[in-house]
């Protein structure tokens, strides 16, 4: 028998990364090649014009999947009965901005579309925040979360992950099947940590392969920090294919139990482990079960000066959600 269609909410539908997005989710990359999908698209009633020619060029790929495309200015109207919420609509960071700046900007966009999810979505639906400040975004959303599930609110650090992937295999030589347990921690910010001291090449600890340590300090981890800015830097504008690509698989990988031995790097609701204060929308290394359930791996050793990174962004945390402090009522 064939699936019932799942809802898809996608803000920001029109934007760099929504018009990668999409397709991605009507080809199946999400949510698995038998699970139609009904594509809820959200955007600024500028942006309804050219939402209404991606929703057309959505139709023209013929997508077996598909089994409806809605579009939305009204977020009621957008997010009613959302199983998924990929909340991409944002002011992206502009040459020379750093995230801070886009605090102010952005968070009051995420009050009301958390309202809005939480009056009229699944409770039980099912958020990813793209746009940025993330993290601190989704500190916001989830404080409006009453109804639906606030453990469900979630913020994207996989693209952080998988650009230090590519880096390690670049410089090992490994493929990037091979490199596991590669997480990063904190926020979507030059003060993210990606560590490498816990990760593996071919299931042997990465520092037996690379023993470059003063890169694995240095260039590696400035160069994954840096990595958002260096693409602005390159291209004038920022990372777009890359970024869906990653959104793509933070829910694919939160819809399916993660194989046994391997992290995903989830910024989620810290609940305290390492350290890091309760509430924090945070990045770490996380599993998830058969049933779609996230967890925060326990029991991870770490050493000083990746105790003290973990630390640095959890304060640069703190400093967001004191600057939003007024948002969060
Ligand atoms: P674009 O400016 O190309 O697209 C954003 C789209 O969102 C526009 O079409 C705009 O009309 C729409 N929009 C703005 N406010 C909205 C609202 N309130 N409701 C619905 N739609 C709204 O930006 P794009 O390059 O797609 O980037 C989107 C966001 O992703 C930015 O905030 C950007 O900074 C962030 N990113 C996050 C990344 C991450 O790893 N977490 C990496 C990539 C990217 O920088």
């Amino acid at each position: 028998m064939s699936k019932s269609p799942i809802r898809v909410a996608i803000t920001g539908a029109a934007g760099q990364i929504g018009y990668s997005l999409v397709f991605h989710v009507a080809a199946g990359q999400c949510f698995g090649p038998d699970q139609p999908v009904i594509l809820q698209l959200i955007e600024l009633p500028v942006a309804l014009g050219a939402l209404q020619g991606v929703a057309m060029e959505i139709q023209d790929g013929a997508f077996p999947l598909v089994a409806g495309i809605e579009c939305s200015s009204d977020l009621r109207e957008g997010f009613k009965d959302a199983d998924v919420a990929l909340l991409v609509g944002s002011k992206p960071r502009g040459k020379g901005q750093e995230r801070a700046d886009l605090i102010r900007g952005n968070g009051p966009i995420f009050i009301g579309q958390g309202q809005a999810i939480d009056a009229v979505a699944n409770p039980n639906v099912k958020v990813l925040v793209v746009g940025n400040p993330c993290n601190t975004n989704c500190l916001i959303a989830r404080h409006q979360a009453k109804r639906t599930n606030p453990r469900n609110y979630t913020a994207m650090t996989r693209l952080d992950q998988n650009r230090a992937m590519s880096q390690l295999a670049t410089k090992s030589g490994a493929a990037i099947a091979d490199i596991k347990k590669l997480a990063v921690w904190g926020n979507h910010s030059p003060t993210m940590y990606p560590d490498f001291t816990n990760a593996q090449i071919k299931g042997k600890a990465l520092t037996e392969t690379i023993t470059d340590g003063e890169w694995l300090n240095g260039p590696f981890i400035k160069t994954v920090q840096q990595r958002g800015k260096a693409i602005i830097n390159a291209r004038g504008k920022s990372s777009a294919a890359s970024a869906a690509w990653a959104a793509v698989e933070h829910v694919r990988d939160w819809f399916r139990a993660t194989p046994d031995g391997e992290w995903v790097s989830m910024a989620v609701t810290s609940d305290g482990s390492y350290g890091v204060p309760e509430g924090l929308i945070y990045s770490f290394p996380c599993t998830v079960d058969a049933k779609g359930e996230y967890s925060i791996v326990q029991g991870i050793e770490l050493d000083d000066t990746a105790k003290a990174r973990i630390k640095a962004s959890a304060d640069e945390l703190l400093s967001e959600r004191e600057a939003v402090a007024d948002l969060l009522g």
